[in-house]
């Protein structure tokens, strides 16, 4: 008979990790998250988040002051480890498995037969079984499924996150799960973990299907998405409102297109794509040219913008938003931060940013003298060029009387 999950071990409390240990925690297991910033260790533990994200903090709280939920700096003994950690990439546009490294060293020391070792971090295909091998290198006494397949004392699984920014406690218990296994015996032990919490139904398969689900996943948005920001430079060069263009098309019963913007950020749809070229170099010149169209996004709108300057004696740029998408605090990879850095680069004018959900500016941001955070109103009165860049709540809700004196750039079609 297999073992009953009890003690749940999360390694990484970012915006994965610590709403999985939450939900865990709150469906009666007994979970500690483990993360290498003390500072975050010590917020947990006082019910707190480090984080914003709907409705995470009231969970965290409960959970910790029920006894199900602690946070310590490094792992201890479970039945389950989950790693939750980052996977960026180098600046070759490799995948850099640092982070996984780390944390499956981290919990080797406390493995035991038995255990389920789950990896829910985006990886590239084959890191499901590197951790295999690393686990298997640190600990000799017990046998890996990379090395004796399903009678291994270890199971080694592969669950991709799929949650959305923003929703991520509705998406982590109603989305469908891919999970992969180097056995099946691996898959099905975790599929029966996650069923405790989601209501979305388990899809059992390799971990190497797995790994590459998740990849195709995010680089089918980052093409829809460029295709969008293609056709946005298409109608710019022929003067037609892209906005209109898009939504006209989308009647059609077969089309719908997604929506252009000032380039694509966040840590996943600008960085999982690379994943998939790092593997395969030669076969993915469409995930390639997408890259490219969305990451030179930031520099067209900035190219635009410096030519309504020409107009302008010394103007003052009102740059509303800073996150890499509307009503959330998460500034990686954001191309509104490229757009500010290169206007601030280009010396034209001061520069009033607006990020209502931060309380400072970036550094990058904040070495530039002529580069200041302030609310909205204040940009309002003060610019002559108001740059749109996320579409956060209080964005929309912009008076549009107080833009007919302003050059606008509306890089989210919100003021259309
Ligand atoms: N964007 C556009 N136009 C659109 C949609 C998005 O320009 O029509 C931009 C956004 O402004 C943002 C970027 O794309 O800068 C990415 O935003 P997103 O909302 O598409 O996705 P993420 O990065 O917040 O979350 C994605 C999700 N993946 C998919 O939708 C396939 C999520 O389910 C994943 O869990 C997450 O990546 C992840 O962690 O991998």
């Amino acid at each position: 008979m297999p073992r009953k999950f009890k003690d749940i071990c999360v390694i990484g409390l970012g915006y994965v990790g610590l709403p999985t240990a939450a939900v865990m925690a709150s469906r009666g297991f007994n979970v500690t998250g483990v993360d290498i910033n003390p500072d975050t260790v010590s917020v947990i533990n006082q019910g707190k988040i480090h984080i914003f994200e709907p409705n995470l903090e009231t969970m965290v709280h409960d959970a910790v002051e029920a006894g199900m939920l602690s946070a310590a700096d490094e792992p201890v003994s479970a039945d389950v480890f989950i790693i939750a950690v980052p996977t960026p990439f180098t600046d070759g546009n490799k995948p850099d498995l640092e982070y996984i490294e780390a944390a499956s060293k981290s919990l080797a020391p406390v493995l035991k037969k038995g255990d389920l070792v789950i990896i829910e971090s985006t990886s590239p295909v084959g890191a499901t079984e590197q951790v295999s091998q690393w686990l298997a290198r640190l600990r000799s006494d017990l046998s890996f499924p990379h090395d004796v397949g399903e009678d291994a004392d270890v199971q080694v699984s592969h669950s991709p996150e799929r949650v959305l920014p923003g929703r991520v406690l509705i998406e982590l218990v109603r989305n469908d799960r891919v999970i992969g296994g180097i056995t099946r015996h691996c898959a099905e032990r975790a599929a029966d973990l996650y069923r405790t919490i989601t209501d979305g139904t388990c899809h059992v398969t390799t971990a190497r299907t797995a790994e590459l689900v998740k990849l195709m996943e995010n680089a089918y948005r980052d093409v829809n998405i460029a295709f969008a920001n293609e056709m946005s430079l298409v109608s710019d060069r022929l003067g037609i409102n892209v906005w209109e263009a898009i939504d006209m098309a989308n009647h059609h019963p077969r089309v719908n297109i997604l929506q252009p913007g000032p380039g694509v950020g966040g840590h996943c749809i600008a960085v999982d794509p690379w994943f998939i070229v790092d593997s395969a170099p030669e076969d993915t010149a469409l995930i390639q040219a997408a890259r490219g169209v969305n990451d030179s996004k930031p520099r067209h709108v900035v190219g635009q913008i410096l030519e309504a300057v020409k107009h302008h004696d010394a103007p003052t740029i009102a740059c509303l938003g800073l996150a890499y998408k509307a009503n959330i605090d998460d500034l990686r990879e954001s191309p509104a931060i490229e757009i500010v850095r290169l206007l601030a680069e280009a010396k034209v004018g001061d520069i009033l940013v607006v990020e209502p959900n931060v309380e400072a500016l970036p550094e990058k941001l904040a070495e530039d003298e002529r580069t200041s955070l302030v609310d909205l109103s204040d940009a309002l009165d003060r610019s002559d060029i108001i740059v749109l860049l996320v579409d956060h709540s209080p964005f929309l809700a912009v008076n549009r009387a107080r833009l007919e004196d302003k050059t606008v750039f509306d890089t989210r079609g919100i003021w259309r």
